[in-house]
C-alpha cells in the first residue's frame, strides 16, 4: 500500500488517457475484478486489490486531451498569498502549519448554526473523488483531482431561511500561523461569496484532499471551496466560516481591485482582465496555450444560472 499519495505517475503511460480518467468506481471495481456488491468497502479494498489502478475520480467537464495535472506541480506552484506571494512560497512556508484539529462556523441566516469539527461538517455529505479543471485569472489552468462533498449538502442541513440570499466564506485570520498576513497586499482575513443558487449546484464542492489524500498546507488545508467554472481565487482556502446573508458579500480581491476582480469570476474567454487576454491559458506542463472555454467548459451545466445577465458588466 502507497504511504504516497497515487500520481499519474502510478499509471503505465499507456493509461493516463481519457479512458482511463473516465472508469468510474463501479466500473473500476469490475476490472479490478471486485465484486460490485463490495461497494461500500470499496476504498478499504482499493489499495490491497494487487496490480489493480486507483482510479483518480469521476471526471467532471475533461475533453479528451485533458489529463490530471501530475502531483508535483498540483502541490508546488500555488497561490496562497498568506503564506508568500510567489508560485513556489506556499509549499515552502506552510510547511509547518497545523490544519486539525479545526472547527467551521457554519450562522448567518440559517435555522440550525454551528461549530463544527472538520470531521464532523463533512458527514453533512458523501465524500467523492472529482476531476475537474481548473482556470486560474492569471490564465495558467490545471486538471486536478479533488476530493470532497457537495457545498449543498452542508447548507441543507443548516437550513437555510427564506430570506437567504448569497454565501460568504472566510479563510482563518491568525498572523502567527499565517505569516503573509503581515503584509498588506490583500484585506485579510481572505473572504469570499457566492449567490445561493451557485452555492447549491451540485458542481460546487468543499474540498477536504486532493489524490485521494487530505489536502496538502499549500492547497488550503483542511477544507477549501472548488468551483470549477469560476477563476481559480473564488476557491477560498483554509475555510472557519460560511455565512448565509441577505447581500452579496464583499470579497479580498473585489476590496483589493474592484476593477479587474468582481463578484462573478465566471471564467469567461471573451471578457478580458484589463491587463491581459483571457482567450487561452497554458496549461501547466504544456508548451503551447489552449483555447479557454465558455465558463471553464461547465457551459452546459452552468450557463442557465447567469441566463438575463450581462456577462461584461457582471464580470
Ligand atoms: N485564502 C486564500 N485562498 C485562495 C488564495 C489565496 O491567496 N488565499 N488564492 C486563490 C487563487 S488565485 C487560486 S488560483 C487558487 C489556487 O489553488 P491551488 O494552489 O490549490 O491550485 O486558490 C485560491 N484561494
Ligand atoms: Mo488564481
Amino acid at each position: 500500500m502507497p504511504i504516497r499519495p497515487l500520481t499519474p505517475a502510478d499509471l503505465p503511460s499507456s493509461e493516463i488517457t481519457p479512458e482511463s480518467l473516465y472508469l468510474n468506481r463501479r466500473e473500476w471495481l469490475a476490472a479490478a475484478g471486485l465484486a460490485v456488491g463490495a461497494i461500500a468497502g470499496a476504498s478499504a479494498l482499493i489499495p490491497r486489490a494487487a496490480g489493480a489502478q486507483q482510479p483518480l475520480g469521476t471526471p467532471y467537464g475533461l475533453r479528451p486531451d485533458d489529463k490530471a495535472t501530475p502531483w508535483d506541480d498540483v502541490t508546488s506552484y500555488n497561490n496562497f498569498y498568506e503564506f508568500g506571494t510567489s508560485k513556489d512560497e506556499p509549499a515552502e512556508m506552510a510547511k509547518g502549519f497545523k490544519p486539525r484539529p479545526w472547527t467551521v462556523k457554519v450562522d448567518g441566516l440559517v435555522k440550525k448554526p454551528g461549530d463544527y469539527a472538520l470531521d464532523d461538517l463533512l458527514k453533512a455529505g458523501k465524500v467523492e473523488d472529482r476531476i475537474y479543471r481548473h482556470r486560474c485569472v492569471e490564465a495558467w489552468s490545471m486538471v486536478i483531482p479533488w476530493r470532497g462533498i457537495m457545498l449543498a449538502d452542508v447548507l441543507k442541513r443548516a437550513e437555510p431561511t427564506p430570506g437567504a440570499k448569497y454565501v460568504e466564506f472566510t479563510t482563518l485570520y491568525d498572523p502567527n500561523r499565517m505569516p503573509g498576513q503581515r503584509s498588506p497586499v490583500l484585506r485579510w482575513p481572505y473572504t469570499e461569496g457566492l449567490r445561493l443558487d451557485e452555492a447549491m449546484h451540485p458542481l460546487t464542492l468543499l474540498a477536504s484532499g486532493v489524490y485521494g489524500r487530505d489536502l496538502p498546507n499549500q492547497n488550503g488545508a483542511p477544507l477549501r471551496l472548488v468551483t470549477p467554472w469560476k477563476y481559480g481565487f473564488k476557491g477560498i482556502k483554509s475555510i472557519v466560516r460560511i455565512r448565509l446573508t441577505d447581500k452579496q458579500p464583499s470579497t479580498a480581491w473585489n476590496d483589493s481591485a474592484p476593477s479587474e476582480y468582481g463578484f462573478y469570476c465566471n471564467v469567461n474567454p471573451t471578457v478580458d482582465h484589463p491587463r491581459w487576454s483571457q482567450a487561452k491559458e497554458r496549461r501547466i506542463g504544456e508548451f503551447l496555450r489552449r483555447p479557454t472555454l465558455m465558463f471553464n467548459g461547465y457551459a452546459e451545466q452552468v450557463a442557465s444560472l447567469y441566463s438575463g445577465m450581462d456577462l461584461r458588466k457582471n464580470y
